[in-house]
Protein backbone atom coordinates (compact mmCIF):
# COMPACT_ATOMS: atom_id res chain seq x y z
CA UNK A 1 0.00 0.00 0.00
CA UNK A 2 3.09 2.77 0.78
CA UNK A 3 4.27 1.52 -2.76
CA UNK A 4 1.96 2.40 -4.29
CA UNK A 5 0.91 5.86 -2.39
CA UNK A 6 4.85 6.44 -2.80
CA UNK A 7 4.19 5.52 -6.68
CA UNK A 8 1.45 8.24 -6.97
CA UNK A 9 3.17 10.94 -4.68
CA UNK A 10 5.91 10.75 -7.46
CA UNK A 11 3.76 11.05 -10.52
CA UNK A 12 1.87 13.85 -8.77
CA UNK A 13 5.46 15.90 -8.34
CA UNK A 14 7.26 15.23 -11.83
CA UNK A 15 3.47 16.01 -13.38
CA UNK A 16 4.05 19.50 -11.04
CA UNK A 17 6.90 20.73 -11.38
CA UNK A 18 6.56 20.26 -15.38
CA UNK A 19 3.10 22.29 -15.50
CA UNK A 20 5.05 24.70 -13.27
CA UNK A 21 8.03 24.16 -15.71
CA UNK A 22 5.85 25.47 -18.18
CA UNK A 23 3.54 28.53 -16.24
CA UNK A 24 3.52 31.40 -17.73
CA UNK A 25 1.99 34.21 -15.19
CA UNK A 26 0.86 34.50 -12.07
CA UNK A 27 -2.94 33.04 -12.38
CA UNK A 28 -1.79 30.09 -14.00
CA UNK A 29 0.69 29.27 -11.11
CA UNK A 30 -2.02 29.58 -8.94
CA UNK A 31 -4.03 27.20 -10.46
CA UNK A 32 -1.84 24.98 -10.05
CA UNK A 33 -0.87 25.52 -6.18
CA UNK A 34 -4.60 25.21 -5.43
CA UNK A 35 -5.48 21.74 -7.45
CA UNK A 36 -2.33 20.28 -5.61
CA UNK A 37 -1.77 21.83 -1.90
CA UNK A 38 -5.28 23.03 -2.01
CA UNK A 39 -7.91 22.36 0.76
CA UNK A 40 -9.18 20.34 -1.85
CA UNK A 41 -6.60 19.52 -3.97
CA UNK A 42 -4.28 16.32 -4.97
CA UNK A 43 -2.68 15.91 -1.88
CA UNK A 44 -5.10 16.21 0.87
CA UNK A 45 -7.01 13.40 -1.34
CA UNK A 46 -4.14 11.14 -1.12
CA UNK A 47 -3.90 11.93 2.77
CA UNK A 48 -7.48 10.07 3.06
CA UNK A 49 -5.90 7.19 1.82
CA UNK A 50 -3.70 6.95 4.95
CA UNK A 51 -6.36 5.08 6.97
CA UNK A 52 -6.42 2.21 4.42
CA UNK A 53 -2.23 1.74 5.27
CA UNK A 54 -1.26 -0.01 7.51
CA UNK A 55 -0.20 1.28 11.21
CA UNK A 56 3.58 0.95 11.54
CA UNK A 57 3.62 2.32 8.14
CA UNK A 58 1.91 5.83 8.82
CA UNK A 59 4.37 7.89 10.03
CA UNK A 60 6.76 6.90 6.71
CA UNK A 61 3.58 7.66 4.15
CA UNK A 62 3.22 10.70 6.47
CA UNK A 63 6.76 11.65 5.48
CA UNK A 64 6.65 11.10 1.82
CA UNK A 65 3.46 13.46 1.74
CA UNK A 66 5.17 15.99 3.63
CA UNK A 67 8.61 15.74 1.36
CA UNK A 68 6.32 15.74 -1.53
CA UNK A 69 4.23 19.35 -0.23
CA UNK A 70 8.15 20.78 0.91
CA UNK A 71 9.48 19.97 -2.76
CA UNK A 72 6.21 21.43 -4.90
CA UNK A 73 6.23 24.50 -2.43
CA UNK A 74 9.94 25.37 -3.10
CA UNK A 75 9.47 25.31 -7.19
CA UNK A 76 6.11 27.04 -6.95
CA UNK A 77 8.24 30.02 -5.11
CA UNK A 78 11.11 29.23 -7.76
CA UNK A 79 8.78 29.85 -10.48
CA UNK A 80 6.99 33.09 -8.83
CA UNK A 81 10.05 34.45 -8.66
CA UNK A 82 10.97 33.86 -12.58
CA UNK A 83 7.71 35.35 -13.35
CA UNK A 84 7.91 38.37 -11.60
CA UNK A 85 11.58 38.87 -13.00
CA UNK A 86 10.19 38.29 -16.51
CA UNK A 87 7.52 40.81 -15.84
CA UNK A 88 9.46 43.34 -14.65
CA UNK A 89 11.77 43.15 -17.60
CA UNK A 90 8.50 42.94 -20.29
CA UNK A 91 7.50 46.19 -18.28
CA UNK A 92 10.36 47.54 -18.85
CA UNK A 93 10.91 47.06 -22.25
CA UNK A 94 6.66 48.07 -22.87
CA UNK A 95 6.60 51.17 -20.45
CA UNK A 96 7.46 53.95 -21.93
CA UNK A 97 7.78 57.16 -19.91
CA UNK A 98 8.22 60.34 -22.07
CA UNK A 99 9.92 62.98 -19.67
CA UNK A 100 9.48 65.55 -22.37
CA UNK A 101 5.98 65.86 -22.36
CA UNK A 102 5.15 69.01 -20.50
CA UNK A 103 3.63 68.51 -17.05
CA UNK A 104 -0.64 69.02 -16.19
CA UNK A 105 -0.96 71.87 -15.00
CA UNK A 106 -2.15 72.40 -11.37
CA UNK A 107 -5.82 74.27 -10.41
CA UNK A 108 -4.51 77.54 -8.45
CA UNK A 109 -7.17 79.04 -5.98
CA UNK A 110 -8.52 82.39 -6.01
CA UNK A 111 -9.08 84.79 -2.89
CA UNK A 112 -13.17 85.23 -2.82
CA UNK A 113 -13.94 88.85 -3.97
CA UNK A 114 -15.34 88.86 -0.70
CA UNK A 115 -12.61 88.09 1.28
CA UNK A 116 -10.40 90.24 -1.30
CA UNK A 117 -12.47 93.30 -0.20
CA UNK A 118 -12.50 92.08 3.03
CA UNK A 119 -8.21 92.21 3.03
CA UNK A 120 -8.49 96.06 1.33
CA UNK A 121 -11.16 97.31 4.24
CA UNK A 122 -8.78 95.73 7.28
CA UNK A 123 -5.91 96.90 5.81
CA UNK A 124 -6.76 100.72 5.31
CA UNK A 125 -8.19 100.59 9.13
CA UNK A 126 -5.46 98.99 10.56
CA UNK A 127 -3.31 101.42 9.14
CA UNK A 128 -4.65 103.86 10.61
CA UNK A 129 -4.33 102.12 13.89
CA UNK A 130 -7.35 99.96 14.28
CA UNK A 131 -8.16 96.70 16.04
CA UNK A 132 -9.55 93.70 14.58
CA UNK A 133 -12.01 92.13 16.71
CA UNK A 134 -14.18 88.76 15.88
CA UNK A 135 -16.82 87.57 18.06
CA UNK A 136 -19.87 84.85 17.94
CA UNK A 137 -21.97 84.55 15.25
CA UNK A 138 -25.01 83.48 17.43
CA UNK A 139 -25.36 85.97 20.07
CA UNK A 140 -27.90 86.92 23.20
CA UNK A 141 -30.93 89.38 22.43
CA UNK A 142 -29.85 91.79 25.02
CA UNK A 143 -26.40 91.99 23.29
CA UNK A 144 -27.60 92.03 19.41
CA UNK A 145 -30.30 94.54 20.31
CA UNK A 146 -31.56 95.11 23.86
CA UNK A 147 -27.67 97.24 24.25
CA UNK A 148 -28.10 98.64 20.93
CA UNK A 149 -31.11 101.01 22.18
CA UNK A 150 -32.88 98.51 19.89
CA UNK A 151 -36.56 98.36 21.78
CA UNK A 152 -38.10 95.25 22.17
CA UNK A 153 -41.01 96.82 19.54
CA UNK A 154 -38.68 97.60 17.10
CA UNK A 155 -39.81 95.60 13.90
CA UNK A 156 -36.13 94.72 13.25
CA UNK A 157 -36.84 92.00 16.27
CA UNK A 158 -39.71 90.69 14.49
CA UNK A 159 -39.15 87.05 13.26
CA UNK A 160 -40.27 87.67 9.80
CA UNK A 161 -36.52 89.83 10.10
CA UNK A 162 -34.09 87.60 12.71
CA UNK A 163 -33.73 84.04 12.82
CA UNK A 164 -34.15 83.71 16.53
CA UNK A 165 -32.83 80.33 18.17
CA UNK A 166 -34.90 80.64 21.24
CA UNK A 167 -36.67 83.27 23.15
CA UNK A 168 -33.53 85.23 24.31
CA UNK A 169 -30.51 84.29 21.78
CA UNK A 170 -30.65 84.95 17.89
CA UNK A 171 -28.58 84.64 14.65
CA UNK A 172 -26.56 87.81 15.03
CA UNK A 173 -28.25 90.58 12.59
CA UNK A 174 -25.36 92.86 12.91
CA UNK A 175 -21.72 92.56 14.22
CA UNK A 176 -22.53 95.41 16.97
CA UNK A 177 -23.13 93.23 19.59
CA UNK A 178 -18.69 92.73 19.30
CA UNK A 179 -18.35 96.41 19.76
CA UNK A 180 -20.88 96.60 22.74
CA UNK A 181 -18.73 93.73 24.26
CA UNK A 182 -15.48 95.67 23.54
CA UNK A 183 -17.20 98.73 25.77
CA UNK A 184 -18.57 96.49 28.46
CA UNK A 185 -14.83 95.43 29.10
CA UNK A 186 -13.82 98.74 29.82
CA UNK A 187 -10.52 99.51 27.72
CA UNK A 188 -10.38 102.74 26.74
CA UNK A 189 -10.02 104.08 24.39
CA UNK A 190 -11.34 102.33 21.46
CA UNK A 191 -11.07 102.30 18.16
CA UNK A 192 -11.97 99.04 16.61
CA UNK A 193 -13.58 97.37 13.26
CA UNK A 194 -15.71 94.27 13.39
CA UNK A 195 -16.09 92.14 10.15
CA UNK A 196 -18.05 89.27 9.82
CA UNK A 197 -20.91 86.99 9.02
CA UNK A 198 -24.81 88.40 10.03
CA UNK A 199 -27.82 86.72 9.41
CA UNK A 200 -31.60 88.48 8.57
CA UNK A 201 -34.55 86.35 7.10
CA UNK A 202 -34.90 87.61 3.73
CA UNK A 203 -35.68 86.19 0.68
CA UNK A 204 -32.95 85.60 -2.11
CA UNK A 205 -32.64 88.06 -4.76
CA UNK A 206 -29.80 89.75 -6.61
CA UNK A 207 -29.44 92.24 -3.99
CA UNK A 208 -30.60 90.35 -0.90
CA UNK A 209 -29.58 86.95 1.27
CA UNK A 210 -30.07 85.18 4.66
CA UNK A 211 -26.71 85.22 5.19
CA UNK A 212 -23.99 88.55 4.54
CA UNK A 213 -21.03 90.29 5.70
CA UNK A 214 -20.22 93.24 7.61
CA UNK A 215 -17.94 94.97 8.59
CA UNK A 216 -18.58 97.98 11.65
CA UNK A 217 -16.67 100.45 13.13
CA UNK A 218 -16.32 101.70 16.52
CA UNK A 219 -14.00 104.53 17.45
CA UNK A 220 -14.26 106.09 21.35
CA UNK A 221 -12.38 108.52 23.27
CA UNK A 222 -13.04 111.45 25.05
CA UNK A 223 -13.94 114.90 22.32
CA UNK A 224 -14.46 112.65 19.24
CA UNK A 225 -17.03 114.35 17.22
CA UNK A 226 -18.64 114.41 14.06
CA UNK A 227 -15.50 115.75 12.04
CA UNK A 228 -13.72 112.94 13.07
CA UNK A 229 -16.55 110.40 11.48
CA UNK A 230 -16.12 112.81 8.18
CA UNK A 231 -12.68 112.67 8.02
CA UNK A 232 -12.64 109.16 8.85
CA UNK A 233 -14.91 107.68 6.35
CA UNK A 234 -13.92 110.51 3.78
CA UNK A 235 -10.56 108.82 3.52
CA UNK A 236 -12.15 105.22 3.81
CA UNK A 237 -14.02 105.89 0.58
CA UNK A 238 -10.66 107.60 -1.30
CA UNK A 239 -9.07 104.68 -0.24
CA UNK A 240 -11.63 102.27 -1.62
CA UNK A 241 -12.76 103.72 -4.57
CA UNK A 242 -10.06 106.49 -5.84
CA UNK A 243 -8.30 109.90 -4.81
CA UNK A 244 -10.97 112.09 -6.74
CA UNK A 245 -13.69 110.55 -4.76
CA UNK A 246 -16.11 113.09 -3.29
CA UNK A 247 -18.31 111.79 -0.31
CA UNK A 248 -21.76 112.94 0.98
CA UNK A 249 -23.69 112.58 4.11
CA UNK A 250 -27.39 112.76 4.16
CA UNK A 251 -29.35 112.05 7.27
CA UNK A 252 -30.42 109.15 8.37
CA UNK A 253 -31.90 107.81 11.41
CA UNK A 254 -30.45 103.97 13.28
CA UNK A 255 -31.63 103.34 16.80
CA UNK A 256 -27.53 102.80 18.19
CA UNK A 257 -26.56 106.37 16.85
CA UNK A 258 -27.42 110.18 17.39
CA UNK A 259 -27.01 111.97 14.86
CA UNK A 260 -26.91 109.07 12.22
CA UNK A 261 -25.99 109.47 8.65
CA UNK A 262 -25.63 107.37 5.46
CA UNK A 263 -22.44 108.43 3.31
CA UNK A 264 -22.67 108.42 -0.59
CA UNK A 265 -19.19 108.31 -2.67
CA UNK A 266 -19.27 109.99 -5.78
CA UNK A 267 -19.90 107.11 -9.03
CA UNK A 268 -16.58 106.30 -9.66
CA UNK A 269 -17.51 105.29 -13.46
CA UNK A 270 -18.56 108.59 -14.13
CA UNK A 271 -16.92 110.89 -11.92
CA UNK A 272 -20.77 112.42 -10.44
CA UNK A 273 -21.64 113.48 -13.68
CA UNK A 274 -24.60 110.27 -13.90
CA UNK A 275 -24.19 107.10 -15.51
CA UNK A 276 -26.28 103.66 -15.91
CA UNK A 277 -24.15 102.44 -12.97
CA UNK A 278 -25.04 105.06 -10.44
CA UNK A 279 -28.55 104.97 -12.18
CA UNK A 280 -28.23 108.67 -13.33
CA UNK A 281 -27.48 109.81 -9.73
CA UNK A 282 -23.90 110.71 -9.59
CA UNK A 283 -24.10 108.86 -6.10
CA UNK A 284 -23.62 105.71 -4.66
CA UNK A 285 -25.19 104.91 -1.16
CA UNK A 286 -21.82 102.79 0.76
CA UNK A 287 -22.67 102.62 4.17
CA UNK A 288 -24.63 103.92 7.73
CA UNK A 289 -22.84 105.84 9.87
CA UNK A 290 -23.16 108.05 13.32
CA UNK A 291 -22.52 109.38 16.66
CA UNK A 292 -22.41 106.58 19.45
CA UNK A 293 -26.32 107.04 21.32
CA UNK A 294 -25.63 108.11 25.08
CA UNK A 295 -27.93 105.35 25.94
CA UNK A 296 -25.58 102.66 24.16
CA UNK A 297 -22.73 104.13 26.24
CA UNK A 298 -24.44 104.01 29.30
CA UNK A 299 -25.52 100.16 29.05
CA UNK A 300 -22.40 99.49 28.37
CA UNK A 301 -20.79 100.81 30.95
CA UNK A 302 -19.19 104.03 29.87
CA UNK A 303 -19.83 107.19 30.87
CA UNK A 304 -21.64 109.54 27.98
CA UNK A 305 -20.82 112.77 29.85
CA UNK A 306 -16.61 111.71 29.29
CA UNK A 307 -16.32 109.92 26.54
CA UNK A 308 -17.65 110.27 22.83
CA UNK A 309 -17.51 108.31 19.68
CA UNK A 310 -18.66 107.32 16.09
CA UNK A 311 -19.38 104.17 14.50
CA UNK A 312 -20.04 102.76 11.04
CA UNK A 313 -21.34 99.70 9.17
CA UNK A 314 -20.51 99.10 5.78
CA UNK A 315 -21.49 95.20 3.84
CA UNK A 316 -19.23 93.78 2.62
CA UNK A 317 -20.91 92.10 -0.64
CA UNK A 318 -22.23 95.59 -1.43
CA UNK A 319 -18.26 96.85 -1.67
CA UNK A 320 -17.08 93.70 -3.63
CA UNK A 321 -20.27 94.02 -6.19
CA UNK A 322 -19.56 97.85 -6.68
CA UNK A 323 -15.90 97.17 -6.63
CA UNK A 324 -15.93 94.05 -9.67
CA UNK A 325 -19.24 95.89 -11.35
CA UNK A 326 -20.97 92.54 -10.43
CA UNK A 327 -24.60 92.77 -10.77
CA UNK A 328 -25.79 89.95 -9.09
CA UNK A 329 -24.98 89.07 -5.24
CA UNK A 330 -25.65 85.23 -5.73
CA UNK A 331 -22.91 84.88 -7.53
CA UNK A 332 -20.97 85.34 -4.64
CA UNK A 333 -22.37 82.60 -2.84
CA UNK A 334 -22.53 80.24 -5.92
CA UNK A 335 -18.68 79.08 -5.68
CA UNK A 336 -18.70 78.88 -9.68
CA UNK A 337 -15.27 78.57 -10.60
CA UNK A 338 -15.99 80.25 -13.83
CA UNK A 339 -16.81 83.14 -11.83
CA UNK A 340 -14.11 82.97 -9.27
CA UNK A 341 -11.16 82.35 -11.45
CA UNK A 342 -11.79 85.78 -12.65
CA UNK A 343 -10.25 88.07 -9.43
C1 LIG B 1 -22.16 100.09 18.72
C2 LIG B 1 -22.72 101.31 18.51
C3 LIG B 1 -23.06 101.68 17.23
C4 LIG B 1 -22.92 100.47 13.83
C5 LIG B 1 -23.56 101.10 12.64
C6 LIG B 1 -24.59 101.27 10.71
C7 LIG B 1 -24.59 102.57 11.11
C8 LIG B 1 -25.16 100.81 9.42
C9 LIG B 1 -25.58 99.00 7.95
C10 LIG B 1 -24.64 99.09 6.82
C11 LIG B 1 -25.07 98.20 5.73
C12 LIG B 1 -25.88 97.56 8.10
O1 LIG B 1 -24.85 95.83 6.49
S1 LIG B 1 -25.76 96.85 6.52
O2 LIG B 1 -27.07 96.61 6.09
N1 LIG B 1 -25.05 99.52 9.15
O3 LIG B 1 -25.71 101.57 8.68
N2 LIG B 1 -24.01 100.45 11.58
S2 LIG B 1 -23.85 102.72 12.58
O4 LIG B 1 -23.17 101.24 14.95
C13 LIG B 1 -22.83 100.84 16.19
C14 LIG B 1 -22.28 99.62 16.41
C15 LIG B 1 -21.93 99.24 17.69
C16 LIG B 1 -21.81 99.64 20.10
Amino acid sequence: MSEDIRSRLEEICSRTVKCLEEAANSETLNEIRVAVLGKKGELKELMKGLKDVAKEERPKVGQMVNEARDLIEQNIAMVRDRIEKEKMLYDLEHEKLDVTLPGRKAEIGHRHPNQIALEEVERIFVGMGYEVVEGPEIEYDEYNFTKLNIPADHPAKDEQDTFYINKEIVLRTQTSPVQARVMEEGKLPIRMISPGRVFRSDEVDATHSPSFHQVEGLVVDKNITLADLKGTLQEFARAVFGPETKTKFRPHHFPFTEPSAEMDVSCFKCGGKGCRFCKGEGWIEILGCGMVHPHVFEMCGIDPNEYTGFAFGVGLERIALLKYEIDDMRLLYENDIRFLKQF
